[in-house]
Formats: structure tokens, sequence, C-alpha cells
């Protein structure tokens, strides 16, 4: 597959998929998001990529989705057609995804960055929602994964004014795990992704999906999956490989099994 929006490559077991419209400032139109997709499920389907990255230019993760795709939609139309339904094909993945977030994070750029698991900024990076300024709400899940991540006030502070917060508000704020100097963001990213890739996989896919039950999930729920996951982990070889290498006191070799 030639792709014209995105560049993909494999560094180690880590699948990165780089966003590549610079005249547009990695505006999120819709064949990028079908070319995105389409990278993310080959990396979810081989078994040799552990991670997946997502990334864009220094100069912008993605300033949002193309405005120009948007502006003469009417509501009859958007429901017809499933307007940006190929934006939550993200959220199967089961593989952990790091952000390394560049630039603007804007918009669905920002979008796509709450919907990793791991998002490590840039000292340039500028986060924002600043969707109702051009008559709309956030619509790729920004009301929902901001509120959950940064609290309700401060995700109806930024969704009502839209304002723009850089690399350390959006640390303090919890909007980002870790803040990187520009220049070495991709080093930094990949050396968070190659960590947790050295893990055993299935592990790596329970963490996550734990994790993430506590967005859907009321803590008994939680609990109870959290519960059924551990003991799944019991069965692997690589549980066993773990605890012995640490009473061996080498390093553990994970097969992924
Ligand atoms: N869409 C289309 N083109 C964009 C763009 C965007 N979001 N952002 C930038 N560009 C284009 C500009 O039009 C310009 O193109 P030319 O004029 O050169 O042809 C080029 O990129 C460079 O941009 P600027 O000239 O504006 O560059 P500056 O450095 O002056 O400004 C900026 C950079 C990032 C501050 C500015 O470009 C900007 O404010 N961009 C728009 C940011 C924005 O409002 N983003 C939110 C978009 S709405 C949904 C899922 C998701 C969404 C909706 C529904 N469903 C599942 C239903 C998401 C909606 C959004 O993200």
């Amino acid at each position: 597959m030639i792709y014209e929006n995105i560049l993909v490559d494999v560094k180690s077991h880590v699948g990165i998929i780089t966003f590549n419209r610079p005249q547009a400032l990695n505006a999120l139109n819709n064949q990028l998001v079908d070319e995105m997709n389409l990278a993310l499920q080959q990396f979810e389907t081989d078994d040799a990529i552990h991670v997946i990255m997502l990334t864009g230019s220094e100069k912008a993760f993605a300033a949002g989705a193309d405005i120009r795709e948007m502006k003469d939609k009417t509501s009859a139309q958007a429901q017809a057609e499933s307007f940006l339904s190929n934006w939550d094909y993200i959220n199967s993945i089961t593989k952990p995804l790091v952000a390394a977030v560049s630039g603007f994070a804007l918009g669905g750029g920002c979008e796509f960055a709450l919907a990793c698991d791991v998002i490590i900024a840039g000292e340039n990076a500028k986060f924002a929602l600043p969707e109702t300024g051009l008559g709309i709400i956030p619509g790729g899940g920004g009301t929902q994964r901001l509120a959950r991540a940064v609290g309700k006030v401060r995700a109806m502070d930024m969704i009502l004014t839209g304002r723009m917060i850089d690399a350390a508000e959006a640390l303090s704020l919890g909007l980002v795990s870790r803040v990187a100097p520009t220049a070495t963001l991709m080093q930094e990213a990949l050396a968070v992704a190659n960590k947790i890739a050295a893990l055993s996989l299935p592990v790596a896919r329970a963490a996550k999906r734990a994790v993430k039950a506590t967005q859907e999930m009321p803590l008994s729920e939680g609990l109870k999956l959290e519960r059924e996951l551990i003991y799944t982990c019991f069965d692997l070889e690589d549980q066993k490989e773990g605890m012995n290498a640490f009473l061996e006191k080498r390093k553990p070799v994970f097969k992924g099994r």
C-alpha cells in the first residue's frame, strides 16, 4: 500500500505512524484517517509489533480534522453517512499506543493523542480543543476523554474558551505523561515505546485493557475485570519466566505467551 498522507516505519518492535500532510499542518482529512486505520490494523495483527506510536512533524502533530471537508456538511448528511465514524477504529486497538506530540495538537489532533495510552509531549507542544469557536463541539471523543483526563472544570475551561495550553500546563493537568526537549522528543518517546515493547505482549495488553476499563466501568466492575485478567497471567510462560528471572537475578526473556 502506498500511503499519501502518512509515513509508516518499524523500529524493532515498534510500529510508527507519522502524519504527513505538511501543507495543511497534518489536518486530518478522511483519506488520512483511512490510511492511519489501515496501518493501525496491520500493526495490530503483526505479531512482531508490540507497540504502536503516533506522531507528526515538529511543527504539528495535527491541527485538527480538515475544516475544508466539513464546512458544507448538513446534519442530515453527517448522520446518513456516519460522518467520520472511521475515527472510532483507534479505540479497538489492543496493543499499547504511544503518542509523541510536537507542535500543534488541536481539535481532532488533540483527540487522537487522547485516544492513545501514553502521551509524551515535546516542550513546543500546544494542545487545544477549539471546535466551539468553529460552531461545532469536539466530536472525536474530546468532550469525554479530556474531561476524564483532566477533570470536568478544566475540560470545560479548555472546551468553552478554546484556549491553547503549552506542554508544561498539559503535564500539570495530567493531559500528557511526560515532556521532553523538542529536539529529543522522538528519541525519548522511542525509548518509552521500546521499554513497553520489551514486556510480554499479552501482559501489556491485559494492563492496557484493565486501565482502559477505568474510563468505562464502575469501580466494582473494573476490579472484577482486573481480577480475571491477573488470573489469566498465571497461565503465561512469560509469568513463570518473569518471576524465575527475578529470583535468579537475571533479565527475563519473554516469548509473548
Ligand atoms: N483544516 C484544514 N486546513 C487547515 C487546518 C485544519 N484543521 N489547520 C490548518 N490548516 C491549513 C491552513 O488552512 C493553511 O492552508 P493554506 O491557507 O496555506 O492553504 C495551512 O494549513 C497552514 O495553516 P496557517 O496558515 O493557519 O498556519 P499558522 O501557523 O498561521 O497557524 C494554526 C497555525 C494551527 C494555529 C492554525 O492553522 C489553526 O488555527 N488551524 C485550525 C485549528 C482548528 O481549529 N482545529 C480544529 C478543527 S475542527 C468528528 C471527529 C473529529 C472532529 C469533528 C467530528 N466526528 C467523529 C464526527 C474534529 C474537528 C476538528 O478538529
